[in-house]
């Protein structure tokens, strides 16, 4: 793969060995040794100001917990964003993941991935300075409505959704495109899959999956992908333009529930 298609993704974290998570194992280990994406921590401890190596202090104001001080991750950020320059980013933005911020869908991640490179902000204690935040932040992200003891696992699973997309990145060069969510897919969940062996604990595989007939295998496929969606997942199927095919199928789905 050319070096020039190579993502750069920085992150500043009190904890970079979590990291290795996503660097040591499966597929977004694959993306770093073909060199899809590269990753540098940096840990703003080695950026501490005074002798004691202080990142954090009380909040102004009182209150409980510790908030991060501006300043040590100001020149983290600083050399996170000279590494992306030199690496050949032109403007790397700064990506503060935080649940204080809408959650991200899989129309999100794509836009992060026109990016060629990103800075990802981890947080930890009760918060950051927000002069730090109101400076130097271009983009604060959320990974869904629940809160986490830090950035560091979202900030894992925003590179993690973007990886996977890189070209090469997958062993099956479909099998992302046809995720649910994926735009093939066209917003609806996945069908559900089967392998061998043909009958396992008295159940079998689904005919229509042994039939060989190309056609009747993806009319199933589609079939289950809506049903699915309409019992798990209504909200996707609202406002949408359905194709003849479908309209077909969803009818039919209809008539056997009536019948049930
Ligand atoms: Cl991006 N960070 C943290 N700390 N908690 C979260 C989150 C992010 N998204 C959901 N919960």
């Amino acid at each position: 793969m050319n070096t020039r298609e190579t993502k750069r993704y920085d992150v500043v974290t009190l904890f970079p060995e979590m990291f290795d998570a996503i660097a040591d194992h499966g597929i977004t280990r694959r993306g770093l040794d073909e060199k899809a994406w590269e990753l540098q921590c940096w840990n703003p401890r080695e950026f501490a100001v005074n002798a004691y190596k202080t990142i954090d202090d009380r909040p102004y104001g009182g209150g409980p917990g510790m908030v991060m001080m501006a300043e040590p991750l100001n020149a983290a950020l600083d050399a996170a964003i000279k590494r992306q320059v030199a690496q050949g980013v032109a403007k790397p933005k700064v990506v503060y993941v935080t649940p204080q911020a809408k959650p991200i869908t899989d129309a999100g991640i794509r836009d992060l991935l026109k990016e060629d490179g990103l800075v990802f902000l981890c947080g930890r204690y009760e918060g950051i300075d927000e002069r730090l935040i109101q400076q130097r932040i271009d983009l604060e992200v959320s990974i869904g409505d629940y809160v986490l003891s830090g950035g560091e696992l979202a900030a894992m699973v925003l590179i993690d959704a973007m990886v996977r997309l890189l070209p090469g990145v997958l062993n099956d060069g479909n099998s992302a495109v046809e995720d649910s969510f994926s735009p093939a897919r066209d917003g609806l969940l996945d069908h559900p899959h089967y392998t061998r062996p043909e009958v396992w604990n008295g159940e079998s595989v689904p005919a229509a999956l042994m039939s060989g007939d190309h056609a009747r295998i993806e009319a199933w496929r589609r079939k289950q992908a809506l049903k699915r969606s309409l019992a798990r997942r209504p909200d996707l199927m609202q406002n949408r333009a359905w194709s003849k095919q479908d309209l077909k199928l969803l009818d039919e789905i209809q008539q056997e529930q009536k019948k049930q």
